[in-house]
């Protein structure tokens, strides 16, 4: 690996077996990527806690196209909101029920505000937030 550094930690000895259980389950080759995958995914949690920078993730939406006016409303809040909106998915779940999803990239802030009116809107029966990062200064 270019640009590796090697430390040392210690383990009790159960939570390191665990950990090797884990990586095996998951089928990592060896400790240390499962590790690196572990501090990548804490660095993304923690920065979307923390700041209001950019990241990318993914709203989900499953809702009944039946109800009176919430396919406008949401459409209408997709095309003001296309400037984060990527892409969007629509599948249709049954007679009643479609599914969602929209790819979306820009500010913390504004991301996390049109999920919570998305997924606020009178009919939204579920929605969420996945957040993931840019990956641009998240190095392999
Ligand atoms: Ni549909």
């Amino acid at each position: 690996m270019k640009n590796a550094i090697r430390f040392s930690v210690s383990l009790d000895r159960r939570l390191a077996h665990e950990l090797d259980r884990m990586s095996a389950e998951k089928g990592y080759d060896n400790r240390s990527l499962a590790i690196a995958d572990m501090i990548r995914a804490h660095l993304v949690e923690h920065r979307q806690q923390q700041g209001d920078g950019e990241i990318a993730g993914s709203i989900t939406l499953v809702y009944d196209h039946h109800k009176h006016h919430l396919q406008d409303l949401l459409t209408d809040l997709q095309h003001e909101h296309r400037d984060v909106i990527i892409s969007a998915l629509h599948c249709h779940l049954d007679h009643d029920n479609c599914l969602e999803v929209l790819a979306v990239r820009g500010k913390a802030s504004k991301i996390k505000k049109l999920a919570d009116e998305l997924i606020a809107a009178k009919g939204v029966k579920h929605g969420k937030l996945t957040i993931t990062t840019t990956g641009k200064d998240l190095p392999t």
